[in-house]
């Protein structure tokens, strides 16, 4: 497929293929575990994915084949988070996940190797998961002195069930492919030579989908367990379609002309 470049950067890529941006991690030597920087240009990417009206749906993956992304970079893990050129300690990727769960658009993750600890993690918040046969998922956290218990937990028992999430995180082993779609974690699984195919076939089916209907339904999924930051997604994009209506422009435009407004002629719906 003939992805243009977006943006360039140092440990991601960037593109663009009709309606579609994918983020791609570009370390696969480190089995794309991710640096604060990697962290920092996927969250700047997401944040362009999200202005770009061109962009129906965004794609998260890795380079390479062997890996979707293996968490964080345990190399730069240092006091009190994952340490950047600028020595500060960050655990940016909580913010990355919350862009990925706020976005009004359908993020899919396409994976390919490991899903692993905070790699994991990412392809949970993700809407749609598609898997290649080679993949592999789990959670290391309490093997290597770490925990995710925000989505990586309680998002991720509400889509395996809460013996299933225990599990995967008090036994940290790996699940193949076809054990992740039989407990419900991945929606698709393909050979490796027909995942980016598959994916962008996915993707198509819902650039062809009416944009609103699907972020009013992503909204309304994360409302159910998002609590008051749930409802201010779901009720921003109530508002926005209030905008869209003449009743809304009654109010504004009468403030504008310095008169009362007349909603007399908007219908009182039972
Ligand atoms: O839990 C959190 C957070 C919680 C709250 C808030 C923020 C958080 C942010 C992050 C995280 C975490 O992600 S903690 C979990 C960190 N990740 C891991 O524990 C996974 C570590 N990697 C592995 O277990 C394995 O590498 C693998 C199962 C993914 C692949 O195994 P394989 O195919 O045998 O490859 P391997 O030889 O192990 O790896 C290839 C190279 O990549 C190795 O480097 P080399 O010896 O060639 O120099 C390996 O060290 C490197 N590598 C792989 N994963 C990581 C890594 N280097 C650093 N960090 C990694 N995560």
């Amino acid at each position: 497929y003939p992805w243009e470049v977006i943006k360039e950067y140092k440990e991601i890529i960037f593109s663009y293929y009709e309606g579609i941006a994918k983020i791609s991690i570009n370390r696969p030597h480190k089995r794309n575990a991710f640096t604060p920087l990697t962290v920092k240009e996927m969250s700047e990417a997401m944040e362009i994915a999200r202005q770009d009206e061109r962009v129906g749906v965004v794609i998260l993956t890795g380079e390479g084949g062997e890996a979707f992304c293996s968490g964080g970079d345990q190399s730069v893990r240092g006091h009190g988070g994952y340490i950047g050129e600028d020595q500060v300690p960050r655990l940016n990727v909580l913010d990355l996940q919350m862009q990925i769960r706020r976005i009004p658009k359908p993020v899919v993750a396409m994976v390919a190797g490991y899903a692993i600890g905070g790699g994991h993690v990412l392809h949970v918040v993700c809407d749609i998961s598609i898997a290649a046969e080679n993949a592999r998922f789990g959670q290391t956290g309490p093997k290597v002195g770490s925990f995710d218990g925000g989505f990586g937990a309680s998002y991720l028992a509400r889509v395996v069930g809460q013996k299933k999430a225990r599990e995967i995180w008090f036994l940290c082993d790996q699940y193949n492919a076809q054990e992740a779609l039989d407990m419900g974690l991945v929606n698709k699984v393909v050979p490796l030579d027909k995942l980016e195919e598959t994916t962008i076939e996915w993707c198509r089916k819902m650039l062809e989908k009416s944009p609103i209907a699907l972020r009013m339904l992503k909204a309304a999924f994360n409302a159910e367990l998002d609590g008051q930051a749930g409802i201010q997604q779901l009720a921003g994009d109530a508002t926005l379609l209030y905008y869209l209506s003449e009743e809304a422009k009654e109010g504004k435009n009468a403030f504008l002309e310095k008169r009362k407004p007349d909603f007399s002629k908007f219908p009182k719906f039972p």
